[in-house]
């Protein structure tokens, strides 16, 4: 047990992919330690763009009594001190008629791309969102990083979604690319700044968000500048722990 003081007043929320874990990946035991260290000093969440099963899998079947908050699919299903507080729902908010537009518009525009490989699980149906995936979720860990390297070159995700955004111009839908292989689509609004509304009435005076994603398009963007947070930008989870040591555990000066 530590005697540390924890600031109740401070909230520090992290990104998964890239930011606490390598890209679709288990945590290590360093960084799992340090989140557990770092809850003697402030408040601790993870907001995922990834649904609350992939988010276990990374992070481990308890994440959700191993931090403080556990935003899943940008806070679209969310959980506080263990608890479960809330859920949305996609199709509630698009209409059916909508929503299924566009999963017919995506179907068929994959179904026109040469791939190396195709795999399966071309569209998860989530709570808050869709998540689209040219070459099938279910491919390999092989086929994932051949595939993440010819988008890198062909920009394949980044070809997909222009034409999305051109073909539902005014439908109020926001297109996202959080990961690797695929790319998120949610209703405007619905993105990380989701858990924002969430966290306001726990009346923070300061929250840091940490992501990797924090360009124009990128699904840590709006978070990462919105004026309610400090936002870091970091390459990997190497540079997450280095930020926060020198944040939250700086060396005594001599
Ligand atoms: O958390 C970032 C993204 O992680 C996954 O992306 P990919 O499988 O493409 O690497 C998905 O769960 C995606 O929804 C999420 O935004």
């Amino acid at each position: 047990m530590s005697d540390t003081f924890v600031d109740s007043k401070t909230l520090c929320l992290f990104d998964v992919d890239g930011t606490l874990t390598a890209a679709r990946q288990r945590v290590t035991p360093h960084m799992a330690a340090f989140l557990e260290e770092l809850r003697t000093r402030v408040r601790v969440g993870v907001v995922g763009g990834s649904d609350l099963g992939k988010i276990k899998e990374q992070l481990g079947d308890d994440v959700i009594h191993q931090v403080d908050y556990v935003f899943a699919e940008n806070g679209l299903e969310a959980y506080k001190d263990g608890q479960f507080l809330s859920v949305q729902s996609i199709q509630n908010q698009m209409g059916e008629e909508l929503l299924q537009d566009l999963i017919n518009f995506c179907l068929n525009y994959m179904a026109q791309i040469k791939l190396p490989k195709k795999r399966g699980t071309f569209i998860e149906f989530r709570n808050g969102m869709l998540n689209i995936c040219p070459i099938g979720r279910s491919c390999t860990q092989e086929e994932r990083k051949e595939f993440f390297e010819l988008d890198q070159r062909e920009k394949i995700r980044e070809k997909f979604v222009s034409i999305l955004k051109e073909k539902f111009k005014g439908k109020g839908l926001t297109f996202s690319i959080g990961g690797q292989i695929s790319f998120d689509v949610f209703p405007d609004g619905w993105d990380k700044r989701f858990c924002l509304g969430i966290v306001e009435k726990d009346n923070y005076s300061t929250i840091h968000f940490f992501g990797d994603k924090t360009k124009p398009g990128g699904n840590d963007y709006e978070i990462y500048s919105d004026p309610r947070t400090i936002g870091h930008e970091v390459s990997c989870p190497e540079e997450t722990l280095h930020i926060c040591e020198q944040l939250f555990f700086p060396l005594p000066a001599n």
